[in-house]
């Protein structure tokens, strides 16, 4: 690249630069829509800034450090022989060790890793705390397992990722298919592998070093990221219907805080469907559903037996149902470009995004240009990282912080994200960007850091 990009030139380089990524890593569709979304914001901010392209900074975040893909060997309770594979993505290190969860689930593969990877990057630069990003898991699914099968496949797979990770090197953490089970029989192996006893992973039971709000954190955020969206428009969640996909542990935390300011939500979902319940998924309703999920592992479409008004739509999103706020919480592109004109067609003013990379591309653009409220997920959903680098001080101090402690540190986490944003994200005509500035904040500290080190 010449040292100023005219403007009419960056849509051409942003060409070139995806045609080359596609070229390097085939296939991974998922990976090759992360970095897109991405450097659609941060190659018009940086096209007049030389000292960022010329040391291909974009180029070198979107290869990742170092990809690990491991065998995982294990036996069922039946006494056949299982492999599945495993991996671990560290993407990028510049600004603290790499962090990022694990997801077990049918659906993984090295481009959703990727995706994932690259994104935490951003996400946990705007969170201000020295966290580079990372990503792992593998194509196991835990459902239908019994207690004994997981055990057995977590042992497994920490059998081959102790010797990749350490409390300041790689502290990874739950995602989908992996929650405080499966954190207990991870930390467990790797204990007893390493004879260490150490903040290796996050989201940790409260009696072996877990945070307060760890759970909580990332449904919490989500939803603090829309008051203040909200509040910069003086309205509040105050009777606002909203809709939440997903039924795990986002999902649920999303509800709980919604009810809580004075929103009503009326969705659920799972891979299965979804349930609508007009008369509101309240305390009570809520309890019962994170029973189902993680005691009973059931399915949500067992709500409808349980709480008679509500419906429940097999095979379907619930965005075909008007609502004001939109909280998609499940997994990737759970709403597509027809989903988001429905959504905006029903009156829908606000999404924010609990779950990773929810929106589709084209999607994104219809909420963009019809200038409604729209929080992408590394901003939306930073809370959850934003408590577990918590989680990491305090097992590196050797103390326990409050719960009001914490409140107070997410809730400031999320308005400072919500301000950064605002700073790199509003546009001429006032409106803000969030994606926009999420991106570019993001790519900041991370580039900054990158060029103090020089090329290594
Ligand atoms: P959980 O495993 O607790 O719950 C996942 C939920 O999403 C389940 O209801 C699941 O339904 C549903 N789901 C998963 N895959 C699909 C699919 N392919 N189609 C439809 N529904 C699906 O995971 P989390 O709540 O932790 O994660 C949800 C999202 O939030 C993910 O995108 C994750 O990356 C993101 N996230 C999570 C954080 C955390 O702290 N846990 C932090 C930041 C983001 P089913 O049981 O049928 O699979
Ligand atoms: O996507 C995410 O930010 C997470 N799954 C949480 C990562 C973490 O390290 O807490």
């Amino acid at each position: 690249m010449s040292k100023i990009v005219p403007a009419e030139k960056v849509e051409e380089y942003q060409n070139r630069f995806m045609e080359g990524l596609k070229r390097r890593n085939p296939g991974e569709t998922e990976f090759h829509q992360a970095v897109y979304e991405v450097i659609q914001s941060v190659f018009p901010y940086i096209a007049d800034k030389p000292r960022y392209h010329e040391k291909q900074i974009l180029e070198r975040m979107a290869e990742p450090d170092r990809v690990i893909i491991f065998r995982v060997c294990w036996e069922d309770d039946e006494g056949n022989i299982r492999v599945n594979r495993g991996y671990r993505i560290q993407n990028n290190n510049a600004i603290g060790p790499y962090k990022g969860g694990l997801r077990f689930h049918p659906s993984v593969t090295l481009s959703v890793l990727k995706f994932l990877a690259f994104e935490q990057t951003f996400k946990n630069s705007l969170t201000g705390l020295p966290l580079g990003g990372g990503k792992g898991g593998a194509d196991f699914n835990p459902k239908g397992k019994s207690d004994n099968e997981v055990m057995r496949f977590c042992q497994a797979f920490m059998n081959e990722l102790h010797h990749h990770i350490g409390p300041n090197l790689d502290v990874p953490a739950g995602d989908i298919g992996v929650g405080a089970r499966e954190i207990g029989y991870l930390f467990g192996q790797y204990k007893n592998l390493t004879h260490q006893y150490v903040g290796v992973l996050t989201g940790k039971g409260l009696e072996y070093g877990g945070s307060l709000i760890r759970t909580e954190a990332t449904g919490y955020g989500a939803v603090y990221m829309m008051e203040n969206m909200l509040a910069s428009r003086n309205d509040t969640f105050e009777g606002k219907t909203c809709l939440v996909s997903g039924s795990g542990n986002v999902a649920t935390y999303a509800v709980e805080k919604i009810n809580h300011l004075g929103g009503k939500a009326v969705t659920l979902s799972d891979s299965g469907g979804y349930i609508h319940d007009p008369d509101g998924i309240d305390a009570e309703k809520l309890a019962w559903v994170v029973n189902l999920k993680n005691v009973k592992r059931g399915r949500i479409s067992e709500y409808v037996d349980e709480f008679k008004g509500a419906t429940f739509h097999a095979g379907k999103r619930p965005w075909e149902v008007p609502c004001d706020l939109a909280f998609p919480c499940a997994t990737q592109n759970e709403i597509s470009v027809d989903e988001a004109k429905t959504l905006l067609k029903n009156g829908c003013t606000g999404v924010s995004e609990g779950a990773n990379m929810p929106t589709e591309q084209d999607g994104i653009h219809a909420f963009i240009d019809a200038k409604i409220l729209f929080a992408p997920s590394k901003a939306a959903n930073a809370g959850g990282v934003a408590v577990s680098g918590l989680e990491m001080s305090q097992n590196s101090a050797r103390i326990h912080w409050s719960e009001d402690e914490l409140q107070r540190l997410l809730s400031e986490t999320m308005k400072g994200i919500h301000d950064k944003c605002v700073q790199y994200g509003r546009e001429d005509d006032g409106y803000v960007n969030y994606l926009k500035g999420a991106n570019i904040a993001g790519f900041v500290k991370v580039a900054d850091a990158m060029l103090a080190y020089g090329v290594v």
